[in-house]
Parts: structure tokens; sequence; C-alpha cells
């Protein structure tokens, strides 16, 4: 059986009626609290439901009509934004005694701002007023919402008291619950994510929150993370009212059995997917401002609505046209592109605007460059435009992790929009870095120039330096001064590498073709030093030791030994001691094989290693160090750990 799912905030001025209309809709007074009862007003958030079957020739359908009821008092503000969190409904009410007063209007500016997409308005109280002042209020009611997502909006009348109006109002909202879209599409590209509103303990159940789901979708049984502190938590039961279901989705609210205590979740957090959640105190927005004549004053303290979470920030501008805007908080936030808040002046107790969440991975430095606010205009647009947009202006790539974490993208969504840029003919390339988790992509123009400006180096080098078979990898890397890290070089490398249009001997770059020329004396020396060599393996004689074994006196012979390993014959690792190439790929496979069999892969010690290897204390040291130098290993005060892979360093 299909289900449906349309939930509804209401909104308007203190004593309007709200309170009292969710409860006709729904048969349930949502002031529960004492203070509610006894204030006869609204101080926190009201959660009720309406369940009915839909059932027409094609379809029966399950439908639930949900209200999330908004205090209208000024002072609880908080609670109304966090109202508004995740719900993309609402529900205007105006009082036909009262009219027009100054929530009706905050509130209305609010959903505007928070970008609610549909809503409609009810009058109520129509028993304390007569026909003409009825009309009255329509018209000023009109008038107030005739350019906001209103002013298309059924206007109904209802009395609270006489029930008039009231069925005429349900049946609109069962039948808008019907014509909600199925969002199964929107729910496959994103992630989960559920803000919570409420978490409570319930006897013999444990703990249990309750919310909305702003994007995709979870089952029982499955875990998700909570994002104030990381933690997992496994999704013991899901209900809908008082429905024990296996799965909710997008737009749907619920109450969720999760197995942490109750310490650990509070108003404001999200359970997610686990491989978005990134806290930050950073936000890179545009914001709409109320007055657009107000200056956002830098060194000011402003409220910021998020989600069902509030945050003391300050606000910069960014650009001179005030489109984008950095949000700094006290607080950790979570956030992601898309994502709507409210800001409010604490001195006036005003909202001064609204905005959306652009970036939340900031930039350390330059964060109002001209760069920086190509690359903010190219996020805010829809995701294709927007990966094929930075693309193009991005000179070190774009980072695709950071890309899917910000939009809250599944990987597999990341590939699809990656697809559809090959297809549309844009070329890039992928750059591994095989150190860390993040892939960047790099538009073909730019790689096209890194690759000719490496290309040239290599040659370059070959042309001044005859008798050496290559350049290092740092002396190359210096050389060619890309504009980014050494890692970013390296991946360039790598593929030049990969292509065949460059060649690693030993750890020596140079062009497929090139040979370094032995003289005769050369190559005579390695047919008498390499069988010695190739015989004592992982300890090589040193200088002094092998001048003895092979004759040659030991000056004549340390000159030799360094013009060969300039060739990439012979590979010197430290002052006294040269290594054939094939031994030191031996030992770095044999390195590598060391790390694999440590406990959680976290590196070994000199001593672990000597002892595995066989080789003395010292020698271990040696060759250590030289793996440090060249970028294979890095030493962790009493550990190393691998930087790449071997493939990476040494040639094959
Ligand atoms: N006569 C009449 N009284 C009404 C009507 N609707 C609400 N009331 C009364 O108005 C008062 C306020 O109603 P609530 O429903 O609590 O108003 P509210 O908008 O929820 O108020 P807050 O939550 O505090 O913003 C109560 O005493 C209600 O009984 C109506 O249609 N007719
Ligand atoms: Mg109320």
């Amino acid at each position: 059986m299909q289900s449906r799912s349309l939930i509804v905030a209401t909104a308007g001025h203190v004593d309007h009626g709200k309170t009292s209309l969710v409860k006709h809709l729904t048969g349930i007074d949502t002031d529960t609290l004492l203070a509610e009862k006894e204030r006869g007003l609204t101080i926190n958030l009201g959660y009720a439901y309406h369940h009915f079957q839909h059932q027409d020739e094609e379809r029966n359908i399950s439908c639930t009509l949900g209200f999330v009821d908004v205090p209208g008092h000024t002072d609880f503000i908080n609670n109304m934004l966090a109202g508004f969190g995740a719900v993309n409904h609402a529900l205007l009410v105006v009082a036909a005694d009262d009219g027009v007063m100054p929530q009706t209007k905050e509130h209305l500016s609010i959903i505007e701002l928070l970008g609610i997409k549909s809503g409609i308005i009810a009058i109520t109280k129509t028993d304390k007023a007569n026909s003409e002042q009825l009309e009255s209020v329509i018209q000023e009611v009109k008038q107030l919402t005739k350019n906001s997502i209103f002013k298309a909006a059924k206007i109904f009348k209802v009395s609270n008291s006489t029930q008039d109006g009231i069925e005429s109002l349900l049946n609109h909202l069962k039948s808008e619950t019907v014509r909600v879209e199925s969002n199964q599409d929107a729910s496959v590209n994103r992630n989960f994510r559920y803000l919570i509103d409420r978490a409570f303990t319930v006897k013999g159940i444990g703990t249990v929150v309750t919310g909305c789901v702003k994007s995709g979708s979870i089952g029982k049984n499955e875990q998700a993370a909570i994002s104030s502190c990381n933690d997992s938590t496994k999704i013991k039961g899901i209900r809908i009212d008082k429905r024990d279901i296996a799965a909710i989705t997008i737009n749907q609210r619920a109450a969720i059995n999760i197995d942490v205590g109750l310490e650990a979740v509070s108003r404001g957090d999200w359970l997610t997917d686990s491989k978005i959640v990134h806290p930050v105190t950073r936000l890179d927005t545009t914001i709409n401002l109320v007055d657009p004549n107000l200056s956002i004053k830098s060194g000011a303290e402003y409220h910021l609505y998020i989600g069902a979470s509030h945050h003391i920030v300050s606000l910069r501008q960014l650009d001179e046209r005030g489109t984008f805007f950095q949000i700094k908080s006290h607080s950790a936030i979570i956030a992601h592109h898309g994502d709507r808040f409210i800001v409010r002046d604490p001195a006036s107790q005003h909202t001064i605007g609204g905005g959306t969440v652009i970036d939340v991975f900031v930039p350390r430095k330059k964060r109002a460059s001209e760069d920086r606010i190509k690359s903010l205009t190219a996020l805010n647009q829809a995701d294709n435009l927007a990966l094929k947009s930075l693309l193009e202006i991005s000179p070190t790539g774009l980072n695709l992790r950071e890309f899917s974490i910000n939009r809250n993208l599944k990987w597999q969504n990341v590939e699809l929009l990656l697809k559809k840029l090959k297809n549309e003919g844009v070329e890039y390339v992928r750059l591994k870095e095989t150190t860390s988790k993040d892939e960047i992509i790099l538009f073909h123009e730019y790689f096209k120039n890194y690759a000719k400006r490496l290309l040239t180096q290599v040659e370059n080098f070959h042309e001044s330096h005859r008798s050496l078979q290559g350049i290092s990898e740092p002396a190359l890397s210096r050389e060619a001064q890309l504009p980014a890290s050494h890692l970013f070089f390296h991946s360039i490398l790598q593929i030049l590498i990969g292509k065949n249009l460059l060649k690693l001997t030993g750890t020596l770059i140079h062009h497929p073709s090139h040979k370094a020329s032995l003289s005769v004396e050369e190559r005579e020396f390695l047919a008498k030093v390499r069988p010695i060599l190739k015989k004592s393996e992982n300890i090589p004689p040193r200088t002094r030791e092998l001048a003895e074994q092979t004759g040659i006196p030991l000056k004549k012979l340390e000159s030799i030994l360094k013009q060969t390993a300039k060739s990439g014959s012979l590979v010197k690792v430290a002052e006294n001691r040269y290594y054939l190439p094939e031994t030191i790929m031996n030992l770095a496979e044999f390195t590598e094989k060391l790390i694999e069999s440590s406990p959680e892969e976290e590196g070994f010690s000199v001593i672990q290693f000597r002892d595995a290897s066989g080789i003395g204390r010292n020698l271990c040291i040696e060759i250590l160090e030289y793996f440090d130098r060249v970028g294979f290993t890095r030493r962790n005060e009493n550990t190393r750990v691998l930087r790449t892979e071997k493939e990476n360093i040494f040639a094959k």
C-alpha cells in the first residue's frame, strides 16, 4: 500500500486560535504543559496527527496529516523557529476579531525567508466578527500576503467555537495530503538526515526522539550517527503516532527509538548518515535582508536559527554586492548546502533576514578573495551546474568528497553527475591521493598545462645532464612549481607515468626513451659490483668492504659509486652503503607487508623492523631514514607509517 504524509506548521499571532484549530482538526490538545494550561497560551511545540485512508479506483493510500503547532507569543520565537526547521507547509492563522498583528507579519516573513514551499490561510473566530469586519480582515490578509507564497492560497473562514468551516478546511488539507508527490526519487540521491525536535525516555523502551526526515530514508535496525557527538546508534524502532513502521522517508515525521542515553541527544541535533557528519563553526551563505538598507555590523552578535538549533554568531559580508555572507559561530553547526536559516538581531528583537547555506567547507585563508567569490557563485547553482562551473575555475582541482558532503549527495549520485559531464564533452582527470580519503578532479585544460610543464622540465633536465638517468621527484616538484601541494604534483606525475609519458628508474624520473649513457668504465664497474650486491641482498657490504672485495681503491670506488648511482643503476641509501634498485623494491614490499600485519595498520618500530628482517639495527635505521627521505614512509615518534604505495616511489 502507498503512503502519503503532509506535515503542516501553524503560524500566527498569539491567541489567534492556532492550538484550538489543531485540536478541532485532529482531536488532540497540543497544549500539554501545566504552564500552557495556566497561562492559556502555547509555549513549546505541539504535535498532532490525523490518520486516514484514501481509496479511489486505482489506489488505496494510507495518509498522515500532521501538525506542528507553534507558539505565537514573541517570547517563544525560538520554539516557533525550531518548529519550522524541517517543515514545508504552513497554515497561517489570523483571528477575525483582531486582524493582522505583529507576529502575523513576523511569522509570514519567517515562512518566506525559510523558503517554505506552500501554505493556506485560516481566518478564525468568525463567530466574534460581523460580516463587514470579516471582509475587512480578509482584505487586510490578502494585501499582506499578495507577494508571498500565500498569494494564491485558499482562505478558510472558521470558528473554533461553533466549528463552522472546520470540516471544509480538514477536507482541503486531506486532499492536499493525497496529492503530495511521492518523494522516492529525491530520497535516492541524498543521504539520511532527520532533525530532532524532542528527546525523552519511555519506560521499558529507552531513549525516543521525535522529528522530521529532511532527506533520504532509514529502516529499522540500521545505524545512524548523532550529529552532536558523531556516536553511532541503532534505529531500534520507528513509530508514526502509535503505529510501528519498518522505514521512514523524506518529509515524514516519526518517533525513533535509539540505543543511546538521553544525555546524548537534544532538540536541534540530527540523526544522519555517518558519511556526512561535518560540524563547522564557519559557513558561507547568501542572506536576504528584510530591510535591504540595513548594514551588517561586523563585530556585532546575531542570533542564528538553523534546523531546530540556535547559535550566537557574527556575520561578515564577503562581496561588494552583498550576496554572500560568512557566518562564524561560537558553537558547532550542522548544516548542508541549501539549508535555510533565520538571523535575528538580539538588540531589536527583530528578524533581520534569512538565508541559504552555500558552502560548509570554508577556506582557511583568502575568505573574501575574488576567486572565493567565483567559487561561491559557482556553488550557488544546481548540482550539475555547480560541479561543471567549479571544475572550470579550480586550477588545483575540485575535492569531490567535500562537494558530496556539502551538498549531501550520495557517492553514486556524484558518479552519475561526473558521467553526465563526460557525456557533455567536459574533460577532466581524476587524481587519487592515496594517503588521504580525498578524491580530486581536475579540469583537462589545467591538467594539460601541468603535464606540459612536467614534460618540459624533464626534457630540459636530460638536455643538460646527458649522463644522468633522470631527475628526482622532489627536484622535479621544485622545478615544476605546480600551484598546490606536493600530493597534487605527485598524482599528476603518476598519471604521466601511467600513460607512459614519463618513466621511473630507481627513484629517478625520466623520459621513457632516455638511457643515461654509461661510460665503459661504469659499465665494467657495474658488471663487477652487481653480483656482489646481489649475493649479499639486504645487507650489502659497506664501501670500505666493497673496496676490499673488488680491489678498487676506496677513493676511486667512492667516486664511481656516486657516478653510477646518478644513472639509477645503484641506489645510495647511506653515505657508505649502496643497494641494487631491485633489492630496494623488495625491501619496500617487505615494509608494506609489515605494516599490513601490524595491529590496525598502526605502523612499526625500528626493533620490529629489525626482528622481522634480520637486518642489524643500525642498517635498519639507515634504510628507514632513506625511505623517509624519498617519501615512502613517515616517522611518527617511535613508529613508522606508509606515506604512499611503493609503486608511487620506486620503479617496478
Ligand atoms: N470565540 C472563539 N474563541 C476562540 C476561537 N479560537 C480560539 N479561541 C479562543 O482564543 C483563545 C486562544 O486560543 P488558542 O488556540 O490557544 O490560540 P493560539 O493561537 O494557539 O495561541 P498561542 O499558541 O499562545 O499563540 C482561547 O481562549 C480559545 O478558546 C474561535 O474561533 N472563536
Ligand atoms: Mg497555541
